[in-house]
């Protein structure tokens, strides 16, 4: 067949099977379009899209403005390297700095390196500026984290499925219970060497649970007093996802007037990934203020593509997007919505547990256990009613549309949702 063929949805997942890796377990629809909260299968159907590419498209799929940039990049200049300068990733590390309200940003790719990152710069940090004796530095981190896929990364994550046998494994990482303050104070007591503090502000993957009101705020508290960095992993959470443009908004420039009156928490250092781009293209960072971020020096990190002129075209136009639309407050409108509208179903269901979340990150709890196929068997049955949503684990199903979608979309999707799980309830 030749490359351009309009290929069936069955021949694509065929070529996958055959031909790529299988390190996936895709939920059987094959996209070919997407624009806004939409995206089209190749046989045209329409679908709402309920992950946003695991809340990277934000900003919606092809945003003109983000995709206007990306191609206009692309045709002027696309890739230098760092051993040159290039005259659009200072004009981003400037845009982005003041966004965020730091002094500096570390340009990578993807959310993984970008933690990895963090997890260097806090380690350097530690040596050189709080005195820890050289490669006795512990960094705490909280049980069903999910921060990536490489080997450091893995080693912490106590998931057997993402690290069985890829050992062995990288050491100095202490684990505590996530939403426990109490274990992040002992575990600050006992150990005199630990650097940082890494979390992210609602557990993703583990199910979109939500910590106790205060818990990041107290928790950044006590990482002050013991004198430890406060690393938060936004690269889910983060660019207006939580109905706040950080869900960690310490003195951020976000204008959602809904954020007043909330803790404010400033991470030492700020991980951001995913919709950083609006999904266009992979880019990643890292933000802190300069007594942190002066301890990299040249030749210490950095990445071919990391901060190449695409990137910083295209992550200014999605940060300018989420500002001009106002996506913070959409966010934080529609979730207000999304979870009373759910709420009021799951009064009279007995297939449906609860639903937990903020602004548009939310899941419900399947009324069954972990091991059963029951989220899956609703995933395919919404997918057959026009929604794309993913499990979690047997029995979550996280529900994460674009930001840019409005209410009476929102409304039609609750309504297909629910109607969708009537045909479950016992
Ligand atoms: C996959 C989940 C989402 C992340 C946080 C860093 C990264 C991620 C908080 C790494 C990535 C993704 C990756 C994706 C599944 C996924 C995910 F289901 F695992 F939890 F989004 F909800 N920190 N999360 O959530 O970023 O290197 O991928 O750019 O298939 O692994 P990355």
């Amino acid at each position: 067949m030749a490359v351009l063929d309009q290929l069936t949805s069955q021949q694509a997942i065929d070529l996958e099977n055959k031909y790529g890796a299988h390190n996936y377990h895709p939920l059987p629809v094959v996209l070919h379009r997407g624009e806004g909260v939409y995206v089209w299968d190749v046989e045209g159907k329409k679908y709402y899209d309920f992950l946003s590419a695991y809340s990277a498209v934000n900003q919606g799929h092809c945003h003109p403005k983000i995709v206007n940039a990306m191609t206009q990049q692309a045709q002027t200049l696309t890739l230098t390297s760092r051993a040159f300068y290039n005259d659009m990733l200072g004009k981003y590390e400037k845009f982005a700095s003041e966004y965020f309200n730091f002094d500096k940003l570390l340009p990578m790719n993807t959310g993984a390196e970008a933690v990895e990152t963090a997890l260097k710069i806090c380690r350097k940090w530690a040596y050189e500026v709080k005195g820890i004796p050289e490669n006795d530095a512990e960094i705490i981190v909280c049980e069903n984290n999910f921060h990536g896929r490489t080997t450091t990364i893995i080693s912490f994550s106590n998931d057997p499925v993402a690290r069985q046998n890829f050992g062995p494994y990288t050491e100095g990482f202490i684990k505590i219970e996530y939403d426990n303050l109490q274990a992040l104070e002992d575990a600050l007591k006992a150990n005199k060497n630990v650097a940082g503090f890494l979390v992210e502000p609602i557990q993703g993957e583990a199910g979109v649970y939500v910590p106790s009101e205060n818990y990041l705020s107290k928790a950044k508290a006590l990482c002050e007093q013991y004198n430890v960095l406060f690393i938060a992993d936004e690269v889910q959470t983060g660019i207006a996802r939580t109905g706040r443009l950080l869900a960690t908004c310490g003195n951020c420039s976000c204008s959602n007037k809904n954020c007043s009156g909330t803790p404010e928490v400033k991470p030492d250092l700020l991980i951001l990934g995913k919709a950083l781009s609006g999904g266009a293209y992979p880019v990643s960072a890292v933000l802190a203020n300069d007594p942190i971020m002066n301890v990299i020096k040249p030749g210490n990190h950095g990445s071919t593509f990391g901060g190449n002129p695409i990137a910083a075209a295209v992550a200014i136009a999605a940060l300018e997007v989420v500002r001009d639309e106002r996506l913070a407050e959409n966010a934080y409108e529609l979730g207000e919505l999304f979870r009373s509208e759910m709420n009021r179903y799951i009064e009279r269901s007995s297939i449906v547990k609860l639903v937990r979340g903020k602004g548009l990150l939310n899941a419900i709890v399947i009324n069954d256990d972990e091991e059963s196929d029951t989220a899956w068997n609703i995933c395919l049955a919404l997918r057959d009613h026009g929604l794309l949503a993913k499990p979690t684990h047997g029995n979550i199903i996280r529900f994460a549309p674009p930001l840019v979608m409005n209410k009476e979309q929102l409304l039609d999707c609750v309504s297909i949702i629910t109607t969708t799980l009537k045909a479950f309830e016992i």
